[in-house]
């Protein structure tokens, strides 16, 4: 499987959605249980990770857990070395832009960059910028937050990534925030970038998602839903999702 071409294929088709799940969050076989619901209602992709330190073979256990009982990509969205695992097919390899430690934008990437190439797994590289409130990923990442009000910053970040040659640009409001990215600022950032723009943080309800993707993401990401809502919750607003 190519997890770049999946991802791609899906947004052509039309709305993408992607599920989050914290490894710390649930035993590895719950984790499973979850990520088949949102797998039949329709979700696109699992991506496995959270900003905390996990327990490696935690990780490498709710993956396994998901890949049994799942056919769609299993994406690692680490929050350092310890969030990787090969059994998984595809890393989003983020650099958070808008750091203000060069360590989250390249430097934990150099640390681990034996280790990623040894798992064999395939990289997607990803420019993330984290936006007002930014939650724990905003504060553990050193984030310079991109304003609420400040499309012009976010659109520059999302067009650098593109120079680069990244394959995505994530706006990223923060896991758990009280409200999802601005649409203006999603719509603004999207008017800029011919790469796909992956959208999450504070997406909650189906209104939260036609607003984010109607301003122009071509992805979204929902977690915390997942987590305080159940999978049912969530089911709800990937068929949307899928109806738009
Ligand atoms: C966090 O964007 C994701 O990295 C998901 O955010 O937990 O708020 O859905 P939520």
């Amino acid at each position: 499987m190519n997890v770049y071409r999946t991802l791609v294929g899906a947004t052509r088709r039309g709305k993408a959605h992607l599920t989050l799940i914290d490894p710390d969050e649930q035993e590895p076989e719950i984790a499973g249980e979850m990520a088949s619901k949102v797998e039949e209602a329709g979700t696109d992709g699992i991506m496995i990770g959270g900003s905390t330190a996990h327990d490696q073979s935690v990780v490498e256990r709710t993956v396994i857990e998901i890949k049994k009982r799942c056919t769609v990509p299993t994406i690692l969205f680490p929050g350092g070395p310890r969030g990787l695992t090969g059994e998984a097919d595809a890393i989003f390899y983020i650099s958070l832009l808008n750091s203000k430690d060069p360590y989250f934008i390249t430097g934990a990437h150099a640390e681990s960059a034996h280790l990623i190439k040894d798992l064999g797994i395939e990289i997607i590289p990803v420019g993330y910028i984290v936006v007002e409130p930014g939650q724990t990923v905003g504060r553990m990442g050193r984030a310079d937050l991109v304003p609420r009000t400040n499309a012009e910053k976010a659109s520059s970040y999302a067009m650098v990534a593109e120079f680069f040659g990244m394959k995505f640009v994530y706006l990223e409001a923060g896991s758990g925030a009280f409200s999802h990215v601005p649409g203006g600022m999603i719509s603004a950032v999207k008017s800029r970038l011919s790469i796909p723009l992956i959208v999450g943080g504070g997406i909650r309800t189906a209104d939260d998602a036609r607003e984010v993707l109607s301003s122009g993401a071509d992805l979204i990401v929902q977690g915390t839903a997942v987590e305080e809502e159940g999978a049912a919750a969530v089911a709800e607003v990937i068929r949307h999702v899928k109806s738009l």
